[in-house]
């Protein structure tokens, strides 16, 4: 069996979440493609990489990733750090010659985006980007239901992500506040998973029209480290520094087939935790999927019974989109690291069998303009056209 050495940039949430997905994607697909080793993970100095060996079960650490995306013996380098370094480790990765997966967003905005794609391209290196959700399997159910034509023509695609952890003013002003490392707010951290899902599920978006907000305009200061993501409050005594991201967004689409829609993102929805929904109308049936219970996708065709109709669930199981991996019996529990070790599964798999993966960084680039555009709208006040930009670039 092929094994695959990964260097791990980052020990932090993802770190865990992407060293978890390596050690259980052989045990959910076998044969797997190839087995993952975890060889080094890098965190910001020696101690912190250690702690992120021994947690994590690397076999070497570093604080010093150009040595660990400059070893001969890497063959992945992935990229689970906050977004101001995602470019940096790319370009020098793809430059040796490693294939990349990086986390989302792919970069703070499209410019930078694009220069992590023209490296990939120029290398020839495969690579993703972690929008880990749409490989959740009810999602993935949706994509095969739309694209087998069972809910018909699509019309209209209602997407949205909501949180409260950042609802409280005392949660700490962490990187993910600061325009300079996070490059957006909530548009960024979690408005693209939508966005991801609305090219996924409908396709291209030709046009949005935003509004944006930051309720909270300054929050305590968290000086470095990870982000506890408002599990760790800053006291009333902790000096405040100014938060200059959007703490809300809510967009109309336009898609370039026709469909319509909107998106929306916060994370000050006091009651909401991981709230990542859509509803999808098509001419013939309607879909509906929200993350918080992510073992169903809930579906209605225009010809089922008139005395039974409306919506009914579908629990995903073997019958399913991975489901010769996952569990064998429908609605035992799809969790969020599932989804991580589908996401392992595919783009391993992609450079074994030497064949594209989706989301690629193409994708992020192209997710990255439309957020842009989403910005550029709600600061102008007007509808902002991405035909020449990303529409019908596939
Ligand atoms: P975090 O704050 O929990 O961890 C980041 C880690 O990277 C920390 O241990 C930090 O010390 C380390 N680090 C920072 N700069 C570094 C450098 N130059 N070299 C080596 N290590 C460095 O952040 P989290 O939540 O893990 O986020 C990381 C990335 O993952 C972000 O881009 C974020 O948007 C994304 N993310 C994606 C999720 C998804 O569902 N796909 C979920 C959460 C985060
Ligand atoms: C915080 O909003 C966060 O961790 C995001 O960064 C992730 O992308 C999302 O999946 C979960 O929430």
């Amino acid at each position: 069996m092929k094994k695959l050495n990964v260097g791990m940039i980052g020990g932090g949430f993802m770190g865990k979440a992407h060293a978890l997905a390596y050690a259980g994607m052989p045990m959910f697909f076998w044969p797997a493609p190839a087995v993952p080793h975890r060889h080094t993970v890098v965190d910001v100095n020696d101690q912190l990489a250690k702690d992120a060996a021994d947690r994590l079960g690397f076999e070497h650490y570093s604080s010093n990733w150009r040595e660990v995306v400059a070893n001969p013996d890497i063959d992945i380098i992935d990229i689970v750090t906050p977004n101001d370094s995602h470019a940096e480790i790319a370009i020098a990765a793809a430059k040796a010659g490693k294939h990349i997966i990086s986390e989302k967003p792919l970069a703070r905005n499209a410019a930078e985006a694009k220069t992590m794609l023209d490296a990939v391209n120029v290398a020839g290196v495969k690579h993703m980007v972690a929008f880990n959700y749409r490989r959740t399997p009810a999602v993935a159910l949706a994509k095969k239901y739309i694209e087998e034509g069972r809910i018909g023509k699509i019309l209209n695609f209602r997407g949205t992500y909501l949180q409260d952890w950042s609802a409280d003013p005392n949660s700490p002003l962490s990187w993910r506040f600061q325009k300079k490392i996070a490059g957006s707010g909530a548009l960024g951290d979690i408005g693209t998973h939508v966005i991801d899902f609305a090219r996924y599920l409908v396709g291209e978006i030709s046009d949005v029209n935003a509004v944006a907000k930051t309720w909270i305009p300054e929050r305590p200061v968290q000086s470095g480290g990870a982000d506890k993501l408002g599990t760790v409050k800053g006291g009333e005594d902790v000096p405040k520094a100014a938060v200059d991201v959007d703490d809300e967004f809510t967009t109309l689409v336009k898609f370039a087939n026709g469909a319509i829609g909107s998106i929306e993102a916060t994370r000050n929805a006091w009651g909401r935790n991981n709230f990542l929904t859509f509803e999808i109308h098509g001419e013939k049936g309607s879909l509906y999927f929200n993350y918080e219970r992510r073992d169903e996708l809930q579906v209605c065709f225009a010809d089922d019974p008139g005395d039974a109709k409306g919506f009914r669930t579908v629990y995903t199981g073997p019958a399913h989109p991975y489901g010769e991996g996952l569990w064998p019996i429908p609605a035992l529990g799809i969790g969020y690291g599932e989804t991580k070790i589908i996401e392992t599964y595919d783009f391993l798999k992609s450079i074994v069998e030497d064949t594209n993966v989706s989301p690629d960084f193409l994708d992020g680039y192209q997710i990255a303009v439309i957020s842009d555009a989403i910005l550029e709208s709600a600061e102008k006040g007007v509808w902002v056209n991405l035909n020449k930009s990303v529409a019908n670039v596939r």
